[in-house]
């Protein structure tokens, strides 16, 4: 017998990125570990991804390319070739480009967030045909936007540090479900004293261990920025010297923040007034006494209208008190602006055709993009859509109207997967797509400094190819004769990063797949001395650019699309707001079908507290609807303080078709864009929930 280990990746979207070791034996991948040696893993992987090898040869993997024969929607297919698979799509694809390659759309997000089966291969095919572009809003663009526009990228505090923090802010981030590297370093400082507070509408997993939980509602977090800034500046616990040299605005700032007393503040948030007296205290004097004050704020902000404005307003903060001179101070959103990655080379937009001028689909509006006719505005109808590393019938809001957009029988549709997602049963052509083990990949991160190297552990299952091997093939199919079409894995991840960039220290892909992994040169306290990429050089708490961009140059408060206090009309119906945050064994929507993790999930959940359950007769364990004007879904009650009055909480994402009742919390949730980036609304939502009779 013969056992090895190899080097590996984790690829899904968490910002943990962690380095695996799997174990090899003749053939068979027998265990996936974290790599004790690399610094930020620690030899610790969360239990989703150490069942990695139950997932990767789960007797329902896609193993050959099949057909539909059923209707779309029903599931069911029969076996084809994979010649008889290109030929058909390179067909179809070649027919409806002669007429216009726009009505062609590929969507994808992060099934893997590896750079070569992510957006490499897939690019260039989709540039030369000229097909429409994907924003790829779904999760992180309003928050980015927002951030950029303050900070000037996605670059902040090193996970290397945070041990050495004080304060910590965990601010609409749950990282023992999300981000469990940062939340062992933050426990490790809380055992050297620092103190944690979430700022969270849910006492989620996290926030039940922090010292403090601060539940304010949902999408009002731009407004306790404000009011922090209000107690900040009128205390006299800012920073003068770091506001002076280092940022743009503070006297329009402190006008600005003028205007949001305490008072207001705890009556816009829905909490009490010393709630927001102390923490601007606790925040400014940690900073004050030259301490380390840790923002940790993560997406949860940000799937509301004003998503982009609240990141905006929090990463104001460290810069009014001048947490960014310490290294485990400021501020972590994500980390992936450290990387210098060459999208020129890998994704090659200078092959889009010269008389072609690409749309741009945004993937959050799919639902209504599907169902589109074609117009000045909009362009032509959509035709045919490539799915490949996202389930967007599971996972992209109004799910009614992307299931109606799917269903259509003049939409071509391919599928790329391990399984048949619910996605997958309406494809018209399902192909069996490798895991990680299977295949090469290079990947950064978005929670740490490390560039990564995956190895392909085992070979393809049945006759799964990897995402770039299939494009590769379907380029041949349709005589591309770039010379980018023939690169290999290897080729193109040699690509990956810019090798004469410093903080990539020329890469060597070479020595990145014997190592494993190799940490990019950056300095330790980004921000210590001012130096933001934005225009200014400052960190503007004054944008030229956002009122360029029509938006508000100053931190503002926007408020939710749905809520009580903003729309009242709409919540005569639908009272209740409804977040529904990652569930702990998931991973988005993978993972759900993995039976070991999904019975320990149990069955969609929705948590309730007692004062709302009361006046519906609702008791623990009673299945209710959930409802609002766009859709329903059917949840089992569990009665708990856990969600805030005025909150109801159901963690995500199910599979539609492994709930009693076909349905998920995408049911409910809405189209309407964020404020910057084009970003979904996944938690700017109301509804109403009843008893279910039986
Ligand atoms: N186990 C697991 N890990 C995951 C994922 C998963 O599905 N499962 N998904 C991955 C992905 S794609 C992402 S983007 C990240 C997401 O992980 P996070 O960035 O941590 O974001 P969310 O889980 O969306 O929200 C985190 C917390 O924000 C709270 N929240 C909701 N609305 C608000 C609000 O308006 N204000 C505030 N302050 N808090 C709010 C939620 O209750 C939740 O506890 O996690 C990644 N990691
Ligand atoms: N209600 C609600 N909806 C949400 C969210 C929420 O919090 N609440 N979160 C949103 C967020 S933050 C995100 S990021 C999105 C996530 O949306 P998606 O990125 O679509 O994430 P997944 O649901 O994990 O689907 C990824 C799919 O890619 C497949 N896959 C993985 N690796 C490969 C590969 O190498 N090749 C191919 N071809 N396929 C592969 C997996 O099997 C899986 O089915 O969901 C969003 N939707
Ligand atoms: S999902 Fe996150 S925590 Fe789990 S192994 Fe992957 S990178 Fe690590
Ligand atoms: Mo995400």
């Amino acid at each position: 017998m013969s056992t090895t280990i190899v080097r590996g990746v984790c690829p899904h979207d968490c910002p943990d990125t962690c380095a695996l070791l799997v174990t090899v034996s003749d053939g068979v991948a027998t265990e996936v570990r974290g790599d004790p040696d690399h610094p930020t893993t620690a030899g610790v992987l969360c239990t989703k991804v150490a069942r990695y090898t139950e997932r990767t040869y789960h007797p329902d993997r896609l193993l050959y390319p099949q057909k539909r024969v059923g209707k779309k929607g029903e599931g069911k297919f029969v076996r084809i070739s994979w010649d008889e698979a290109l030929e058909t799509i390179a067909q179809n694809l070649t027919n409806i480009a002669a007429n216009n390659p726009q009505a062609i759309v590929p969507y994808s997000y992060a099934g893997t967030m590896g750079l070569i089966q992510g957006e490499a291969m897939a690019h260039r095919f989709f540039h030369q045909i000229g097909a429409s572009l994907l924003d790829r809003t779904i999760c992180a663009t309003a928050g980015a936007t927002g951030y950029k526009y303050t900070i000037g990228a996605s670059i902040g505090t090193d996970l290397e540090q945070v041990q050495h923090a004080k304060l910590i802010l965990i601010w609409g981030s749950n990282p023992i479900v999300s981000n469990l590297h940062f939340w062992m370093r933050a426990q490790e400082a809380k055992r050297a004293g620092a103190k944690l507070i979430a700022i969270d509408p849910y006492r989620s997993l996290t926030a039940e261990k922090c010292h403090q939980h601060i539940a304010l509602m949902p999408g009002t977090d731009a407004a306790l920025a404000l009011g922090l800034m209000h107690v900040l500046i009128k205390e006299e616990l800012i920073d003068r010297d770091y506001i002076a040299k280092y940022t743009l605005g503070f006297d329009e700032l402190a006008k600005r923040a003028e205007q949001w007393p305490p008072e207001r503040t705890a009556a816009t948030c829905g909490i009490s007034v010393d709630e927001v007296v102390q923490l601007a205290r606790a925040y400014g004097e940690c900073c004050r006494n030259g301490d380390a004050a840790l923002i940790r704020l993560n997406y949860g902000v940000q799937r509301v209208h004003g998503g982009g404005m609240a990141v905006r307003n929090i990463t104001c903060l460290p810069a009014l008190t001048g947490a960014w001179r310490q290294a485990a101070g400021g501020a972590m959103l994500s980390l992936s602006g450290g990387f210098p990655k060459n999208n020129a080379a890998m994704q090659r937009p200078d092959l889009i055709p010269i008389d072609v001028i690409p749309r741009t689909i945004n993937m959050s509006t799919i639902g209504d993009d599907l169902l589109s006719p074609a117009s000045p505005e909009f362009g032509p109808k959509i035709e045919a859509v490539i799915v490949y590393n996202s389930n967007p019938v599971a996972v992209a809001p109004d799910s009614e109207k992307v299931v109606q957009g799917f269903a259509r029988e003049d939409l071509f549709t391919v599928v790329l997967e391990h399984f048949q997602t619910d996605t997958a049963d309406y494809a018209d052509i399902l192909l069996p797509a490798t895991t990680q083990l299977e295949h090469v990949d290079v990947h950064g991160a978005y929670g740490h400094y490390y560039m990564m190297a995956n190895n392909a552990a085992i070979a393809p299952l049945g006759e799964a190819k990897p995402n770039s091997e299939f494009f590769r093939l379907l380029a041949q199919k349709m005589g591309y004769t770039d010379p980018c079409f023939s690169q290999t894995d290897d080729q193109i991840a040699a690509q990956a990063f810019r090798t004469d960039d410093v903080k990539a220290m020329h890469f060597d892909w070479d020595a990145l797949k014997q190592s494993g992994w190799k940490k990019l040169n950056l300095p330790a306290a980004p921000f210590a001395e001012g130096g933001f990429l934005t225009p200014s050089g400052k960190c503007e708490f004054y944008s030229n650019q956002m009122l360029h961009a029509g938006l508000d140059p100053l931190p503002t408060f926007i408020a939710p699309y749905e809520s009580v206090a903003s729309n009242r009309e709409l919540a005569q119906h639908y009272p209740l707001a409804m977040i529904s945050p990652p569930a702990r064994n998931f991973m988005n929507s993978t993972f759900v079908n993995v039976k070991s993790l999904r019975d320990t999930e149990g069955e969609p959940h929705l948590d309730m507290h007692p004062q709302d359950a009361a006046p519906r007769a609702i008791e623990t364990g009673a299945m209710v609807r959930i409802f609002n004007q766009r859709g329903s879904m059917q949840a089992r009650v569990r009665v708990t303080e856990k969600a805030r009055v005025g909150v109801v909480v159901g963690l995500s994402i199910w599979w539609k078709k492994l709930a009693g009742d076909g349905q998920n919390a995408n049911a409910v949730t809405s189209q309407k864009l964020t404020d910057m980036g084009g970003g979904a609304t996944f938690y700017d939502v109301l509804v109403e929930v009843e008893k279910l009779s039986s």
